[in-house]
């Protein structure tokens, strides 16, 4: 893509309204727009890096045997006045009537939808276990929507659901889930902590957030420092090593406010072990038993003819707000790097262009040229501006890799820079073969 075509609106200043630098940047970087309070259009910067944390969701998902499926946005006020939701979620709930006066809701999650789906094609305990996902734009009326795209009225999640014939089975896709999503915010460049959490308006009486560190983040923490310590590549995905893993969780304190108790965290915590700071809710999942089937009368038949409801729980991944999350976490000194995995480009040519003389817009073309023959996603700055106008505006994309065409190449050597690591000189065989191995490995 050459940089004169993409449609990205950068800003000069800082609107006054960001208060946060997630916020900051993406309306800087002409990621997303406001089109009302809390509502956001994507603009294809901030889509690209939405859709590769989507992607990188749904195969995480997949690995797990969960299978993705696509629910409406709109839902029919009926099967929540069922669960008894209705009423109970309140202001929140954007209400709708469609023309026959029919009352119809914007979704803020789908417990009660897919309880429906369920119930009406599966009868028997053979089709046990289940896992399934979409992943679908909610709304949820926020009073306080903020912080861009981290808290607002309409936000893009993964929401998935599992269905179990009982607890000790439904315990164990809930530590699939626990990993799955370790491994998930693991591959887009996070460290996110479970903390056992709140169930609020989903229910249920088990529940951890995964929470990346931030101070800007809304999620208070306490927690024992070294659980940031232990390995998840420590299992082979068997249900005994997953347990086992889990365990080593559940060894440390590691809670949100609402479950803080002083006297337990005092107790359970040395001094130096302590950690209170705020975090970033990047998912959250829930078991919740039959909270759901059984006002749904959502059963299976067992072997010996008795029905049973099946135990559920519900398994979110905020989307949207990850893109401002990973900000968050790798925006400092007013230069972003985004992770490899999610990056909007691979890579970024920035030549320096002399009036009258083409000679670096010709190598950064021929180079250009040659990478993407080799499936590498590059972005060409055939702008006229300065090399430090462009750098400032790098700066603000983001993507981790640049080859710079000013006084230090040659003919075939190229200076390659990563954004806050080293700048080596290198042919375009070499970049190449270093951007393929980076994506194989993620
Ligand atoms: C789990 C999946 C649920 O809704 N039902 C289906 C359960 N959980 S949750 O915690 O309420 O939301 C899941 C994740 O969605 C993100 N999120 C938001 N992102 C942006 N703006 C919002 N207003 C918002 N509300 C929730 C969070 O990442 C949360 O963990």
């Amino acid at each position: 893509m050459y940089l004169s075509k993409l449609f990205i609106p950068l800003l000069k200043e800082t609107p006054s309204e960001a208060k946060i630098k997630s916020h900051q940047l993406m309306l800087r970087a002409g990621m997303v727009k406001q089109s009302s309070t809390g509502i956001y259009s994507w603009l294809p910067l901030g889509f690209k890096i939405m859709k590769k944390i989507e992607q990188i969701v749904r195969e995480e998902q997949n690995k797990i045997g969960a299978q993705e499926l696509l629910m409406p946005t709109i839902q029919s006020a009926e099967i929540w006045k069922e669960s008894g939701r209705y009423d109970e979620y309140g202001e929140e709930m954007l209400r709708i009537k469609d023309r026959q006066g029919k009352e119809m809701l914007y979704g803020p999650t789908n417990e009660e939808l897919i309880t429906e789906i369920f119930r009406s094609s599966v009868k028997s305990y053979k089709s046990l276990p289940q896992l399934l996902y979409h992943i679908q734009w909610k709304f949820r009326d926020e009073l306080r929507p903020r912080f861009g795209v981290m808290r607002c009225k309409e936000f893009f999640m993964k929401d998935a659901y599992s269905f179990d014939l009982n607890d000790d089975e439904a315990k164990k896709s809930y530590n699939k889930m626990f990993f799955a999503y370790l491994n998930t915010f693991k591959r887009l460049g996070l460290t996110a902590i479970p903390m056992e959490a709140d169930t609020g308006p989903i229910g249920g009486d088990l529940s951890h957030e995964f929470v990346i560190l931030a101070e800007t983040g809304e999620s208070q923490i306490y927690s024992d420092k070294r659980i940031f310590d232990i390995d998840i590549n420590k299992h082979d995905n068997s249900d005994g090593s997953i347990k086992e893993l889990r365990k080593k969780y559940d060894e440390f304190y590691a809670v949100t406010d609402d479950k803080f108790k002083k006297e337990d965290f005092e107790k359970k915590v040395k001094k130096e072990n302590q950690l209170i700071t705020k975090g970033i809710e990047v998912g959250h999942i829930f078991y919740f038993g039959d909270k759901y089937s059984k006002p749904l009368d959502c059963s299976v038949d067992l072997q010996d003819g008795k029905k049973v409801n099946v135990k559920m729980g519900s398994y979110g991944i905020g989307v949207s707000r990850l893109v401002g999350a990973i900000i968050e976490a790798k925006f400092n000194n007013n230069i972003m790097k985004w992770p490899f995995s999610v990056s909007p480009f691979d890579i970024a040519i920035i030549p320096s262009l002399q009036k009258n003389d083409k000679s670096n817009y010709l190598k950064a073309e021929k180079v250009y040229k040659f990478l993407v023959k080799n499936k590498i996603d590059v972005l060409f700055d055939d702008t006229n501006e300065h090399l430090s106008a462009k750098f400032k505006k790098f700066d603000l994309i983001g993507i981790p890799y640049q080859i710079i065409l000013g006084s230090k190449s040659t003919e075939d050597k190229f200076e390659f820079k990563e954004i806050n690591g080293k700048t080596e000189n290198l042919s375009s065989e070499e970049i190449k073969n270093k951007l393929l191995n980076k994506r194989n490995f993620n």
